[in-house]
Protein backbone atom coordinates (compact mmCIF):
# COMPACT_ATOMS: atom_id res chain seq x y z
CA UNK A 1 0.00 0.00 0.00
CA UNK A 2 1.70 3.44 -0.95
CA UNK A 3 1.91 6.19 1.82
CA UNK A 4 0.16 9.10 1.58
CA UNK A 5 0.98 11.68 4.30
CA UNK A 6 -2.31 13.18 6.44
CA UNK A 7 -2.92 16.95 5.77
CA UNK A 8 -3.64 18.64 8.55
CA UNK A 9 -6.98 19.94 7.25
CA UNK A 10 -7.98 16.43 7.39
CA UNK A 11 -7.59 15.98 10.99
CA UNK A 12 -9.62 17.61 13.65
CA UNK A 13 -12.82 17.59 11.74
CA UNK A 14 -16.08 15.88 12.83
CA UNK A 15 -15.39 12.95 9.91
CA UNK A 16 -11.72 11.52 10.50
CA UNK A 17 -11.13 13.70 13.77
CA UNK A 18 -7.52 12.53 15.18
CA UNK A 19 -7.82 8.74 14.32
CA UNK A 20 -5.72 8.53 11.48
CA UNK A 21 -2.68 10.24 13.63
CA UNK A 22 -0.62 8.47 16.00
CA UNK A 23 -1.20 9.72 19.80
CA UNK A 24 2.12 12.26 19.90
CA UNK A 25 0.22 13.63 16.65
CA UNK A 26 -2.89 14.11 17.81
CA UNK A 27 -4.14 17.77 18.54
CA UNK A 28 -3.43 19.42 21.64
CA UNK A 29 -6.95 20.42 22.15
CA UNK A 30 -8.18 16.54 21.70
CA UNK A 31 -6.00 15.74 24.41
CA UNK A 32 -7.53 15.49 27.55
CA UNK A 33 -4.91 16.97 29.53
CA UNK A 34 -5.03 20.26 27.31
CA UNK A 35 -4.38 23.54 29.80
CA UNK A 36 -7.32 24.92 28.74
CA UNK A 37 -5.29 28.04 29.30
CA UNK A 38 -8.38 30.63 28.39
CA UNK A 39 -10.85 29.23 30.10
CA UNK A 40 -14.93 29.38 29.61
CA UNK A 41 -16.48 32.42 31.47
CA UNK A 42 -14.78 35.11 30.00
CA UNK A 43 -16.47 37.81 27.60
CA UNK A 44 -15.43 37.62 24.46
CA UNK A 45 -18.28 38.13 21.85
CA UNK A 46 -19.99 35.01 20.31
CA UNK A 47 -18.15 33.60 17.38
CA UNK A 48 -14.86 35.62 18.58
CA UNK A 49 -11.98 34.42 16.09
CA UNK A 50 -9.43 36.44 18.56
CA UNK A 51 -10.58 34.12 21.54
CA UNK A 52 -10.83 31.08 19.87
CA UNK A 53 -6.80 31.66 18.49
CA UNK A 54 -5.67 32.74 21.74
CA UNK A 55 -6.94 29.15 23.01
CA UNK A 56 -5.27 26.87 20.68
CA UNK A 57 -2.48 28.68 20.48
CA UNK A 58 -1.60 29.07 24.11
CA UNK A 59 -2.73 25.17 24.86
CA UNK A 60 -0.21 24.46 22.01
CA UNK A 61 2.68 26.45 23.50
CA UNK A 62 2.12 25.08 27.17
CA UNK A 63 2.17 21.63 25.72
CA UNK A 64 5.24 22.87 23.42
CA UNK A 65 7.19 23.79 26.85
CA UNK A 66 6.06 21.47 29.51
CA UNK A 67 3.32 24.32 30.65
CA UNK A 68 6.19 26.36 31.81
CA UNK A 69 5.34 29.49 30.14
CA UNK A 70 4.65 33.82 30.61
CA UNK A 71 2.73 35.55 28.63
CA UNK A 72 2.45 39.52 28.47
CA UNK A 73 -0.60 40.67 27.12
CA UNK A 74 -0.83 43.96 25.55
CA UNK A 75 -4.22 46.23 25.81
CA UNK A 76 -6.99 45.15 23.12
CA UNK A 77 -9.59 42.97 22.89
CA UNK A 78 -8.24 39.90 23.92
CA UNK A 79 -6.80 41.52 27.21
CA UNK A 80 -10.08 43.13 28.50
CA UNK A 81 -12.92 40.27 28.04
CA UNK A 82 -10.71 37.79 29.80
CA UNK A 83 -9.40 39.71 32.95
CA UNK A 84 -11.91 42.29 33.94
CA UNK A 85 -10.01 43.09 36.74
CA UNK A 86 -9.89 41.35 40.13
CA UNK A 87 -11.66 38.24 37.73
CA UNK A 88 -9.37 36.42 34.79
CA UNK A 89 -9.52 33.26 32.70
CA UNK A 90 -6.13 32.80 32.59
CA UNK A 91 -4.59 29.32 33.95
CA UNK A 92 -1.36 31.08 33.36
CA UNK A 93 1.47 33.41 34.96
CA UNK A 94 0.27 36.39 32.72
CA UNK A 95 0.50 39.97 33.05
CA UNK A 96 -0.74 42.75 31.32
CA UNK A 97 1.44 45.28 29.91
CA UNK A 98 0.72 48.64 28.27
CA UNK A 99 -0.95 49.11 24.36
CA UNK A 100 2.22 49.51 23.24
CA UNK A 101 4.96 47.76 25.02
CA UNK A 102 4.17 43.60 25.23
CA UNK A 103 7.01 42.80 23.05
CA UNK A 104 9.50 45.23 25.44
CA UNK A 105 7.64 43.41 29.20
CA UNK A 106 8.00 39.86 26.92
CA UNK A 107 11.98 40.50 26.66
CA UNK A 108 12.15 41.94 30.14
CA UNK A 109 10.91 38.83 31.20
CA UNK A 110 13.05 37.08 29.10
CA UNK A 111 16.29 38.46 30.56
CA UNK A 112 15.43 37.87 33.88
CA UNK A 113 14.81 34.49 33.60
CA UNK A 114 18.29 34.00 31.47
CA UNK A 115 19.92 35.92 34.61
CA UNK A 116 18.23 33.64 36.64
CA UNK A 117 19.32 30.40 34.81
CA UNK A 118 15.79 29.70 34.12
CA UNK A 119 15.83 28.51 30.06
CA UNK A 120 13.07 25.99 31.21
CA UNK A 121 10.54 28.99 31.51
CA UNK A 122 9.61 30.38 28.15
CA UNK A 123 8.09 33.54 27.15
CA UNK A 124 5.05 35.02 25.11
CA UNK A 125 3.79 38.22 23.81
CA UNK A 126 0.25 38.74 22.92
CA UNK A 127 -1.81 41.26 21.07
CA UNK A 128 -4.07 42.63 18.78
CA UNK A 129 -2.97 43.93 15.30
CA UNK A 130 -3.21 47.14 16.47
CA UNK A 131 -0.97 46.98 19.20
CA UNK A 132 1.32 45.03 16.84
CA UNK A 133 1.13 47.11 13.97
CA UNK A 134 0.81 50.35 14.98
CA UNK A 135 1.58 52.00 18.56
CA UNK A 136 4.03 48.54 19.39
CA UNK A 137 5.58 48.77 15.93
CA UNK A 138 9.05 50.07 17.99
CA UNK A 139 9.23 47.50 20.40
CA UNK A 140 8.88 44.50 18.47
CA UNK A 141 11.21 45.74 15.93
CA UNK A 142 13.65 46.15 19.16
CA UNK A 143 12.67 42.79 20.22
CA UNK A 144 13.67 41.57 16.97
CA UNK A 145 16.93 42.77 16.21
CA UNK A 146 18.36 42.26 19.34
CA UNK A 147 16.78 38.28 18.74
CA UNK A 148 15.15 38.12 22.10
CA UNK A 149 14.14 34.89 22.94
CA UNK A 150 10.27 35.51 22.79
CA UNK A 151 7.30 34.19 20.61
CA UNK A 152 5.20 37.77 19.78
CA UNK A 153 1.57 36.51 18.47
CA UNK A 154 -0.36 38.55 16.85
CA UNK A 155 -3.97 38.14 16.49
CA UNK A 156 -5.24 40.19 13.37
CA UNK A 157 -8.64 41.35 13.45
CA UNK A 158 -7.91 44.25 11.14
CA UNK A 159 -9.08 47.13 13.34
CA UNK A 160 -9.03 48.61 17.09
CA UNK A 161 -12.13 46.27 18.10
CA UNK A 162 -11.59 46.59 21.79
CA UNK A 163 -12.45 50.50 21.24
CA UNK A 164 -14.95 50.65 19.27
CA UNK A 165 -13.47 49.77 15.38
CA UNK A 166 -11.40 52.10 14.90
CA UNK A 167 -9.04 51.36 11.50
CA UNK A 168 -5.32 49.80 12.22
CA UNK A 169 -2.72 49.80 9.56
CA UNK A 170 -3.61 46.08 9.27
CA UNK A 171 -7.13 47.43 8.09
CA UNK A 172 -7.87 46.22 4.19
CA UNK A 173 -8.53 48.40 1.17
CA UNK A 174 -12.31 49.22 0.92
CA UNK A 175 -13.66 48.14 4.45
CA UNK A 176 -15.65 50.42 6.44
CA UNK A 177 -14.37 51.34 9.95
CA UNK A 178 -15.88 53.87 12.49
CA UNK A 179 -12.72 56.10 11.07
CA UNK A 180 -12.78 55.04 7.39
CA UNK A 181 -16.59 55.26 6.83
CA UNK A 182 -18.67 54.17 3.68
CA UNK A 183 -19.42 57.71 2.40
CA UNK A 184 -18.18 59.92 -0.16
CA UNK A 185 -15.77 59.00 -3.71
CA UNK A 186 -14.08 56.50 -2.46
CA UNK A 187 -15.96 55.25 0.73
CA UNK A 188 -13.75 52.66 3.55
CA UNK A 189 -10.31 52.19 3.84
CA UNK A 190 -7.69 53.74 1.31
CA UNK A 191 -5.76 51.42 -1.07
CA UNK A 192 -1.78 51.32 -0.77
CA UNK A 193 -1.95 52.23 2.92
CA UNK A 194 -0.87 49.51 5.82
CA UNK A 195 2.00 47.45 6.81
CA UNK A 196 2.59 43.60 5.98
CA UNK A 197 3.83 42.98 9.31
CA UNK A 198 4.60 39.07 8.24
CA UNK A 199 6.80 40.49 5.59
CA UNK A 200 8.70 42.90 7.82
CA UNK A 201 9.24 40.32 10.63
CA UNK A 202 11.12 38.51 7.68
CA UNK A 203 12.76 41.48 7.01
CA UNK A 204 14.36 41.42 10.53
CA UNK A 205 15.97 37.50 9.59
CA UNK A 206 14.78 36.05 12.41
CA UNK A 207 14.64 32.96 13.12
CA UNK A 208 11.19 32.22 12.53
CA UNK A 209 7.71 33.62 11.36
CA UNK A 210 4.59 32.19 10.35
CA UNK A 211 1.10 33.21 9.93
CA UNK A 212 -2.25 30.77 10.41
CA UNK A 213 -5.97 31.34 10.56
CA UNK A 214 -8.59 30.22 13.09
CA UNK A 215 -9.81 28.11 10.03
CA UNK A 216 -6.42 25.80 10.23
CA UNK A 217 -6.18 24.99 13.75
CA UNK A 218 -4.14 21.94 13.50
CA UNK A 219 -1.77 23.78 11.91
CA UNK A 220 -2.08 26.46 13.89
CA UNK A 221 -1.03 24.55 16.64
CA UNK A 222 2.18 23.10 14.62
CA UNK A 223 3.08 26.18 13.75
CA UNK A 224 2.97 27.21 17.96
CA UNK A 225 5.34 23.97 18.81
CA UNK A 226 7.67 24.62 15.60
CA UNK A 227 7.80 28.24 17.16
CA UNK A 228 8.94 26.83 20.23
CA UNK A 229 11.71 24.64 18.83
CA UNK A 230 13.54 27.82 18.13
CA UNK A 231 15.72 30.20 20.85
CA UNK A 232 15.48 34.14 19.83
CA UNK A 233 13.10 36.31 18.37
CA UNK A 234 9.62 34.69 16.42
CA UNK A 235 6.63 35.70 15.48
CA UNK A 236 2.86 34.28 14.30
CA UNK A 237 0.32 36.40 12.43
CA UNK A 238 -3.14 34.63 13.48
CA UNK A 239 -5.84 36.14 11.45
CA UNK A 240 -9.34 36.13 13.47
CA UNK A 241 -12.24 37.14 12.01
CA UNK A 242 -14.27 39.91 14.21
CA UNK A 243 -18.31 39.12 13.87
CA UNK A 244 -19.19 42.24 16.08
CA UNK A 245 -16.10 44.58 13.93
CA UNK A 246 -16.88 43.13 10.67
CA UNK A 247 -20.49 42.41 10.50
CA UNK A 248 -20.72 38.66 9.64
CA UNK A 249 -22.89 35.93 11.06
CA UNK A 250 -20.85 34.56 14.61
CA UNK A 251 -21.62 31.09 13.15
CA UNK A 252 -19.49 32.18 9.84
CA UNK A 253 -15.72 32.79 11.71
CA UNK A 254 -14.30 29.76 10.34
CA UNK A 255 -15.93 30.08 6.99
CA UNK A 256 -14.65 33.85 6.49
CA UNK A 257 -11.01 32.78 7.66
CA UNK A 258 -11.01 29.72 5.34
CA UNK A 259 -12.42 32.12 2.36
CA UNK A 260 -9.34 34.73 3.07
CA UNK A 261 -6.72 31.83 2.28
CA UNK A 262 -8.51 30.49 -0.46
CA UNK A 263 -8.96 33.43 -2.40
CA UNK A 264 -5.62 34.53 -1.08
CA UNK A 265 -5.94 37.29 0.66
CA UNK A 266 -4.44 36.08 3.52
CA UNK A 267 -1.44 34.04 2.72
CA UNK A 268 -0.62 31.30 4.90
CA UNK A 269 3.02 30.05 5.05
CA UNK A 270 6.38 29.72 7.06
CA UNK A 271 9.48 30.92 7.09
CA UNK A 272 13.02 30.65 9.12
CA UNK A 273 15.64 33.13 9.34
CA UNK A 274 14.57 34.84 6.60
CA UNK A 275 13.66 32.73 4.00
CA UNK A 276 9.97 31.72 3.10
CA UNK A 277 9.84 27.42 3.58
CA UNK A 278 6.67 26.38 3.56
CA UNK A 279 3.41 27.55 1.99
CA UNK A 280 0.23 25.82 2.49
CA UNK A 281 -1.62 25.90 -0.70
CA UNK A 282 -5.13 27.13 -1.83
CA UNK A 283 -7.38 23.85 -2.30
CA UNK A 284 -10.59 25.39 -4.35
CA UNK A 285 -9.72 28.95 -5.06
CA UNK A 286 -12.17 31.03 -4.76
CA UNK A 287 -12.84 34.87 -5.92
CA UNK A 288 -12.68 37.75 -3.72
CA UNK A 289 -16.89 38.32 -3.62
CA UNK A 290 -17.28 35.21 -1.91
CA UNK A 291 -15.42 36.60 1.38
CA UNK A 292 -16.34 40.11 1.03
CA UNK A 293 -20.23 39.53 0.65
CA UNK A 294 -21.23 37.97 3.94
CA UNK A 295 -19.56 40.98 5.88
CA UNK A 296 -20.72 44.21 6.01
CA UNK A 297 -18.10 46.44 6.54
CA UNK A 298 -18.02 45.66 2.91
CA UNK A 299 -21.89 46.16 2.13
CA UNK A 300 -21.08 49.52 -0.12
CA UNK A 301 -19.13 47.18 -2.61
CA UNK A 302 -22.07 45.96 -3.52
CA UNK A 303 -25.42 48.12 -2.53
CA UNK A 304 -26.76 50.23 -3.88
CA UNK A 305 -24.82 48.79 -7.33
CA UNK A 306 -21.43 47.20 -7.30
CA UNK A 307 -18.35 48.85 -7.47
CA UNK A 308 -16.94 46.63 -10.09
CA UNK A 309 -13.44 48.13 -10.24
CA UNK A 310 -13.13 48.55 -6.45
CA UNK A 311 -13.68 44.76 -6.32
CA UNK A 312 -11.14 43.93 -9.36
CA UNK A 313 -8.45 45.87 -7.54
CA UNK A 314 -8.83 44.00 -4.26
CA UNK A 315 -8.85 40.63 -6.65
CA UNK A 316 -6.05 42.03 -7.77
CA UNK A 317 -4.13 42.45 -4.48
CA UNK A 318 -5.38 38.26 -4.03
CA UNK A 319 -3.71 37.25 -7.43
CA UNK A 320 -0.75 38.95 -6.70
CA UNK A 321 -0.40 37.30 -2.96
CA UNK A 322 -1.11 33.98 -5.35
CA UNK A 323 1.47 34.82 -7.64
CA UNK A 324 4.17 36.21 -4.81
CA UNK A 325 3.83 32.69 -2.96
CA UNK A 326 3.40 30.65 -4.92
CA UNK A 327 -0.37 29.41 -3.62
CA UNK A 328 -2.03 27.40 -6.42
CA UNK A 329 0.80 25.37 -7.57
CA UNK A 330 1.01 21.86 -6.92
CA UNK A 331 2.49 21.05 -3.60
CA UNK A 332 6.52 19.40 -3.93
C1 LIG B 1 -1.48 54.66 24.79
C2 LIG B 1 -2.87 54.15 24.62
N1 LIG B 1 -3.65 54.65 23.64
C3 LIG B 1 -4.90 54.21 23.44
C4 LIG B 1 -5.39 53.23 24.26
C5 LIG B 1 -6.84 52.78 24.07
N2 LIG B 1 -6.89 51.46 23.50
C6 LIG B 1 -6.98 50.35 24.25
S1 LIG B 1 -7.12 48.96 23.36
C7 LIG B 1 -7.12 49.85 21.92
C8 LIG B 1 -7.28 49.17 20.59
C9 LIG B 1 -6.82 47.75 20.52
O1 LIG B 1 -6.83 47.33 19.21
P1 LIG B 1 -6.01 46.06 18.75
O2 LIG B 1 -4.63 46.11 19.26
O3 LIG B 1 -6.17 45.91 17.29
O4 LIG B 1 -6.71 44.85 19.52
P2 LIG B 1 -8.23 44.33 19.40
O5 LIG B 1 -9.01 45.03 20.46
O6 LIG B 1 -8.72 44.60 18.03
O7 LIG B 1 -8.10 42.87 19.67
C10 LIG B 1 -6.97 51.20 22.16
C11 LIG B 1 -6.95 52.24 21.11
C12 LIG B 1 -4.58 52.73 25.29
N3 LIG B 1 -5.00 51.77 26.12
N4 LIG B 1 -3.33 53.20 25.45
S1 LIG C 1 -15.26 42.82 19.35
FE1 LIG C 1 -14.40 41.25 17.98
S2 LIG C 1 -12.35 40.77 18.80
FE2 LIG C 1 -13.52 41.81 20.41
S3 LIG C 1 -14.45 40.16 21.62
FE3 LIG C 1 -15.97 40.80 20.07
S4 LIG C 1 -15.62 39.41 18.33
FE4 LIG C 1 -13.80 39.28 19.66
Amino acid sequence: MSFQPIKFYQTGTHTVGNRLLAPEDRSVQANMRRTNSLNSGHRACQGCGEALGARYAIDAAMHATNNRLIAANATGCLEVFSTPYPETSWQIPWIHSLFGNAAAVATGIAAALKVKGRSDVRVIAQGGDGGTTDIGFGCLSGMFERNDDVLYLCYDNEAYMNTGVQRSSATPPAARTATTPAVGDAPGNVFGQGKDMPAIAIAHGIPYVATATVSELRDLEAKVRRAMEFRGARYIHIFVPCPLGWGHESSDTIRIARLAKETGLFPVFEAEHGEVVNVSRIRRRAPVEEYLKPQRRFAHLFNPAPRIEVIAAIQAIADRNIRKYGLLEAAS
